[in-house]
């Protein structure tokens, strides 16, 4: 199945359903990708910084919960290459301290891992990096016929994108490729107060609302359909579960005719497309996900506000 066809297919499902959804994964076109780029340097998207700030100031203990054995060749594989700025702070210290590690960023575009090897390489000439483009299983089943020791690492809160069951199966499908005392680090935004959260799904400058409009654009120009964005408005909310989730919200009764599916979707007024969740943690929740998996909590680094936790997760 082409990537179209997906697209096409789960269109349909979503705007059919009887409560709207469109996955989020659909963000990441290059105008997504750019205005994600633009989104972490908000200044109310803090989760970046904090994350920044941990792998700034605790690189070195960091490392040591790796309980890598210094002389030892291993592969950090990162899943997700972004843009690599807080990855970098452990590459230079692992280099430093004269680790012996291949760094394999893993992602699907190889646009994004293009600029990924080329800053890092440019950043660290002595650096050994080798990217691969997939999907993250196919690639991880491919990377873990070698018998080298891994080292994970699972970044930005991306965890969040997935609801808590495809999260559960997640972890433990990833925990299935690790040996016994390998380690996964996750970083997690935690639970906080919604007067933090929502500012960061909803910033002054509009640039998540138009990361949220970009969907609608997308439709409009790979499958020809006539949404008109003023007639939707962009809605963040949050519960103090820890749910921060993300809307568009049909301002009117109107009809959006998809041309590729010759399909007419009906919105009510204040109808709403749920498009994102971007799920926020504390140990419970993260425990409860690893019910019954082989990974356990081993260590824990937060930032000096204890916004964001970057967990060493350790396989039984
Ligand atoms: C990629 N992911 C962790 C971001 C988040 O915070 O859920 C995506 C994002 N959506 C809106 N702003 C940022």
């Amino acid at each position: 199945m082409t990537k179209e066809n997906t697209f096409l297919e789960d269109i349909d499902l979503g705007l059919s359903s009887e409560k709207k959804f469109i996955s989020s994964h659909f963000f990441y076109d290059k105008i997504g990708d750019e205005l994600f780029q633009k989104i972490m340097e908000l200044p109310e998207y803090y989760l970046t910084n904090c994350e920044l700030e941990i792998f700034r100031d605790q690189s070195e203990s960091i490392i040591s919960s790796f309980d890598i054995i210094k002389d030892q060749e291993f592969e950090l594989i990162e899943l997700g290459a972004g843009d690599g700025k807080k990855t970098q702070y452990l590459l230079d210290n692992l280099l430093k301290n004269g680790y012996n590690f291949k760094y394999i960023p893993v992602d699907i575009s190889q646009n994004s891992l293009d600029v990924i090897s080329d800053r890092l390489v440019n950043l660290f000439p002595y650096l050994t990096l080798e990217a691969k483009q997939g999907e993250y299983f196919t690639v991880l089943d491919e990377l873990f016929s070698s018998e080298k020791p891994k080292v994970i690492l699972f970044i930005g809160s991306n965890l969040g994108n997935l609801n808590d069951e495809v999260a559960h199966d997640f972890l433990n499908k990833l925990a299935t490729h690790l040996k016994p005392n390998e380690k996964l680090l996750l970083g997690l935004d935690l639970i906080k107060s919604r007067e933090i959260v929502l500012p960061a799904y909803n910033d002054a400058q509009g640039v998540t609302r138009e990361f949220n409009m970009n969907l609608l654009k997308r439709i409009n120009e790979d499958l020809g359909a006539n949404f008109i964005l003023e007639n939707f408005k962009h809605q963040p909310e949050y519960t103090e579960e820890g749910f921060a989730k993300s809307y568009l919200v049909s301002k009117i009764k109107q009809e959006v005719y998809v041309k590729d599916l010759d399909k007419t979707f009906e919105f009510d007024e204040n109808e709403k497309i749920h498009t994102e969740i971007s799920r926020k943690y504390n140990d419970e929740i993260l425990n409860d996900l690893l019910k019954n998996s082989s990974l356990e909590i081993s260590d824990k680094f937060l930032d000096s506000k204890n916004y964001f936790a970057d967990y060493i997760l350790t396989k039984k």
